[in-house]
């Protein structure tokens, strides 16, 4: 059967930074031709990825039969299966592993793939019901993403929503890009028109990066390099100045924060000895004194200001202190809550546009941080882990490519009976499977877009052609698993059924029909939407919802926890494989790894139309490359004691001396040493998790020499 011939209306509903139009046109049966939304003005406009998203479903290497092992495990070798005989197999040895060890000798990897309303490879998706009513299973804490942000905002205000809508920078005196490159990661999609409208009436824009980003250069911005790792002294540094000049607004912090006197002292040096100046920011921090001395002056006078940061800073060790420390920041400021002002570290919007998704019946889900799965898989309950894992299922991830350390992970996968891998193309990781099951791309099924930091509007995915002939959703496949085991319940609707189920769950959202009529649905909101603005004009009416009603500078609950490294007034705690590491007498360069502007995480690397645009050359500043004596475009290997890789160099002004950055996300491709050829990062990341869950990836030191030489 064919879908009809005509346009249909979708949106990625991946992990992208967005959720923008996709007009998609279908002929006989066949995409054709994907635009996007025509319209001037801010807009639900793709970019490359999207409009790209039919060479990712007629891909020559897309998955079409399900796949069973036949070499070692990571070789490639597999055949071809009917599903009868994959979902017979993996069935059987789901049941008996729940007899012999219970269902939490099963870990369920179900991560970024999919964020569709129903379609949803994440924590509220498809293979979490499922595991649900299998009995439980052992499963994963952590936002990769964003969990120093997340645990700083729960913290410091009690709800993860801290959002302004992106209209307020045409109120800002100031912005600052503190680690933020929305021109490639979106974060929503009209971050960048607004920016750009900034710009154009003037407003001052400055970027604090180790790079000066795509999004600095486009705006123009003053950039302030920074050391990577080190942004909470930097921060420090400008309170002490607004302190120490009397600077900071005392109404603000007076009428609605908690415990600034604490933090007081200990930036002024009461409680340690050690005053955090600007000459004590320097030497960790790589920004001159007086450059901290006047960006504090500025932000604090500028006002409304808006220090918007990115997530990066925060993917650092001890990246939950940037974070608190950042929004410490905008309180002493007066930022917080005012038009044009904003939160830094945010997280959400407040989620007008979510649906709630498959309903999850309460079983067991013992936790491990999405740091520590190696060796929850290596050590197991010796280890001190919850389970020891007898099956990895996993879907929606590129386990191996994007988790820190992949020759551990190499080593880590050898350990389960059983890895199944659901995907549409053999990843790294799929590589390591026992079963590859092929999955249904999202133009071949039925979804709701909901918002990714952002919004507030629904668009609905419609499905434009029928999936490929032996190609299953995870619902199916979970349906059918389901079915062999005895699950009763889990898939008795159709998709239509579902989604209608969802909408009409959510107070306020349009009537279904209403909505597939319309197919793109706005939240009516005010404009513009400020975060916290109640609770900062009239504080006795509205408290915040932490434990003490304000802005919780102190925290009693991070008091509580006891843990000398997670102090409850952010403070600078020295990173590990940061610039004064020992280690780094070895491994001289701090390696950073952004997001790559033509791919979704690991996602689309292997498409070669968007490959062909990607930046996969390892950033290095002129100086840094003359000590190592490095020509522009020179064969370089990186590496460290977890690992090593070969890299062009990009011989850049744009990145700081004594920093190297690599875009997260290529495929690791080993040569016969393990040395990889593909540019996957993870090749030299370490697996440890920061105090408050922050996955570090942006704490790694390296070395670097000529490949040239090394070869000979
Ligand atoms: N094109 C594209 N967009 C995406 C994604 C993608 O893969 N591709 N992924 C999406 C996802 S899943 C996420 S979580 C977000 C990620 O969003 P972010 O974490 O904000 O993005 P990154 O690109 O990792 O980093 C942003 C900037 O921070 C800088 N940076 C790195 N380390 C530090 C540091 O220690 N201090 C400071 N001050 N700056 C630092 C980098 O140089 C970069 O310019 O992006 C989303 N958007
Ligand atoms: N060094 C370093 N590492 C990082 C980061 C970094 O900044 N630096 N960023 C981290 C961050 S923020 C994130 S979010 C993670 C992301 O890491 P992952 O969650 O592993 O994301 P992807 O690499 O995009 O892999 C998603 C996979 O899902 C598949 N997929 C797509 N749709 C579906 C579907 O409907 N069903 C199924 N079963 N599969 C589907 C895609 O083909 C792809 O292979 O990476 C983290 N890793
Ligand atoms: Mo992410």
């Amino acid at each position: 059967m064919e879908t009809k011939e005509g346009t249909y209306l979708s949106s990625c509903g991946l992990d992208c930074g967005s959720r923008c139009i996709l007009k998609v046109r279908v002929e006989g049966g066949r995409v054709t031709r994907i635009t996007t939304d025509d319209q001037p003005g801010p807009g639900l406009k793709a970019c490359v990825r999207g409009l790209g998203q039919r060479e990712v479903l007629y891909a020559e290497d897309r998955l079409t039969v399900p796949l069973k092992r036949t070499g070692p495990r990571g070789s490639g070798q597999f055949a071809p299966v009917s599903w009868e005989e994959a979902l017979n197999e993996i069935a059987g040895k789901l049941q008996r592993v729940k007899e012999q060890h219970g269902p939490q000798s099963v870990f369920l990897m179900g991560y970024s793939g999919s964020f569709g309303a129903l379609h949803n490879t994440g924590r509220t998706g498809t293979g979490r019901r499922f595991f649900s009513l299998f009995g439980g299973c052992t499963t994963t804490w952590g936002s990769t993403s964003a969990e120093a942000a997340l645990f700083a905002s729960m913290t410091t205000f009690g709800t993860p929503f801290n959002q302004n809508s992106r209209d307020n920078l045409l109120h800002s005196k100031l912005i600052i890009l503190w680690g933020w490159n929305p021109l490639e990661t979106r974060f929503g999609p009209d971050t960048l028109h607004y920016l750009m409208e900034a710009k154009k009436k003037g407003t001052r824009i400055l970027c604090v990066d180790p790079r000066f980003n795509p999004t600095a250069k486009l705006l123009e911005a003053q950039w302030i390099p920074i050391r990577p790792a080190t942004d909470t002294a930097l921060l420090l540094a400008m309170a002490q100045v607004l302190i120490d000049e009397e600077r900071y607004d005392h109404r603000f912090i007076e009428t609605h924060t908690f415990g600034f006197e604490v933090f007081k002292d200990y930036v002024m040096g009461l409680e340690d000895g050690q005053a955090k100046t600007p000459a004590w920011a320097e030497p960790l921090t790589g920004v001159p004194a007086q450059t901290i001395v006047q960006l504090a002056r500025e932000y604090v006078l500028s006002k409304p200001a808006a220090l918007c940061s990115g997530w990066a800073a925060g993917r650092t060790a001890y990246g939950e202190q940037f974070h608190r420390a950042a929004i410490t920041l905008a309180a002493m400021t007066g930022n917080i809550g005012v038009i044009g002002g904003h939160v830094a570290g945010g997280t959400d919007f407040e989620a007008l546009g979510a649906l709630p998704g498959l309903p999850m019946p309460k079983s067991r889900f013992p936790l491990v941080h999405v740091s520590e799965l190696y060796d929850l898989l290596l050590k197991g309950q010796a280890g001190g882990f919850p389970s020891d894992v007898k099956v990895l299922y996993i879907l929606g991830c590129n386990l191996l490519n994007q988790w820190q350390n992949i020759n551990k992970g190499i080593k880590a996968l050898e350990c389960p009976e059983l890895i199944v891998v659901h995907d549409l193309f053999m990843t790294p990781t799929a590589r390591f499977a026992d079963f590859v099951l092929p999955v249904a791309h999202f133009l071949e099924r039925q979804d709701i877009g909901q918002p990714w930091v952002g919004g507030p509007y629904n668009i609905v995915m419609e499905k434009a052609v029928e999936p490929r002939p032996q190609v299953k959703s995870d619902l199916a496949i979970f349906t059918e698993l389901a079915s062999r085991l005895g699950i009763a319940g889990y898939n008795e609707k159709t998709e239509e059924q579902w989604l209608r189920e969802f909408v009409s769950a959510v107070p306020g959202f349009p009537n279904y029909d209403e909505l597939m009529e319309k197919k793109i649905h706005f939240h009516p909101v005010q404009s513009p939407r400020v975060a916290f603005q109640k609770e900062i004009a009239d504080p006795a009416n509205h408290r915040f919802g932490t434990p003490s009603g304000k802005i919780e500078i102190y925290s009693q609950k991070i008091a509580e926890m006891q843990n000398p490294v997670l102090p409850p007034v952010p403070k600078y705690i020295e990173p590990w494989e940061g610039p004064l590491d020992l280690l780094a007498q070895d491994y001289p360069f701090q390696l950073i790894s952004p997001h790559a502007r033509t791919r979704i995480n690991s996602s689309l690397d292997n498409i070669p139309k968007l490959k062909a645009l990607a930046d996969d050359d390892l950033w290095l500043n002129p100086a840094d490359a003359a000590k190592l004596g490095v020509s522009p475009g020179e064969e370089v290997r990186i590496y460290n004691e977890r690992g090593a890789m070969i890299r062009r160099a990009k011989v850049t002004e744009r990145i700081r001396p004594g920093v190297v950055s690599l875009d997260a996300g290529a495929w690791y491709r080993p040569d016969e040493q393990g040395v990889d050829l593909g540019g996957c990062v993870n090749i030299l990341t370490i697996d440890k998790k920061s105090p408050a869950g922050a996955f570090p990836c942006n704490s790694c030191l390296v070395q670097i020499s000529r490949h040239e030489l090394e070869t000979k």
